[in-house]
């Protein structure tokens, strides 16, 4: 269906995977002629507001403003593809129900996966007290609990989460 669009969103701490799947997928369903965009949390916060931090409040105001963004492509005929810790469920369900076209992804990698993957060093950082309430380390994430679809990173290369996120799109008839 390419006129009509929808939400994939990817949800997981930091380093489980979900910057590198959002660009395959991206990739994948623009050469399958759809109109795709990636909504990256942390590209959102650097260009939007830089200093907001992640305090409940903030994440939350953020994730808020992601929501709308997501809303406004899907009912354009675009794919968004929302790359977002997105710690809070109740955050999700907002999104679920704003979005409506929607699929939940929950992007998974053990944490000492995570930990060894530290592509920013977030982790290291985390481990000498440098910085606080890091996702998945000793900040909260409310794991899902009935996402559309569990990927799990340790296990799967980009191109079979991809495969298996384009099957369940299309059981559920948005591709
Ligand atoms: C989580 C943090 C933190 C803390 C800095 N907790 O993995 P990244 O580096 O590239 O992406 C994370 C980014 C924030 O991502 P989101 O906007 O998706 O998060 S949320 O939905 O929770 O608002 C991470 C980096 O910022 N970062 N400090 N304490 N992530």
């Amino acid at each position: 269906d390419l006129e009509r669009g929808f939400t994939i969103w990817l949800t997981g701490p930091s380093g489980a995977g979900k910057t590198t799947l959002a660009r395959s997928l991206a990739e994948r369903l623009a050469d399958m002629g759809y109109r795709v965009e990636i909504l990256d949390g942390d590209e959102i916060r650097r260009s939007l507001y830089p200093e907001l931090g992640f305090s409940k409040e903030a994440r939350e105001m953020h994730n808020r403003v992601v929501i709308h963004m997501a809303k406004l492509l899907s009912r354009n005929g675009v794919i968004a593809i929302v790359s977002l810790i997105s710690p809070y469920r109740t955050v999700r369900e907002l999104a679920r129900r704003e979005i409506g076209r929607f699929m939940e992804v929950y992007v998974y990698a053990p944490l000492e996966v995570r930990i060894k993957r530290d592509p920013k060093g977030l982790y290291a950082k985390a481990m000498k007290g440098e910085i606080k309430g890091l996702t998945g380390y000793d900040g909260v994430y409310e794991e899902p609990d009935n996402p559309e679809i569990k990927v799990d990173s340790s296990k799967m290369s980009p191109e079979e989460e991809v495969d298996a996120i384009i099957e369940k799109a299309r059981e559920l008839g948005y591709l």
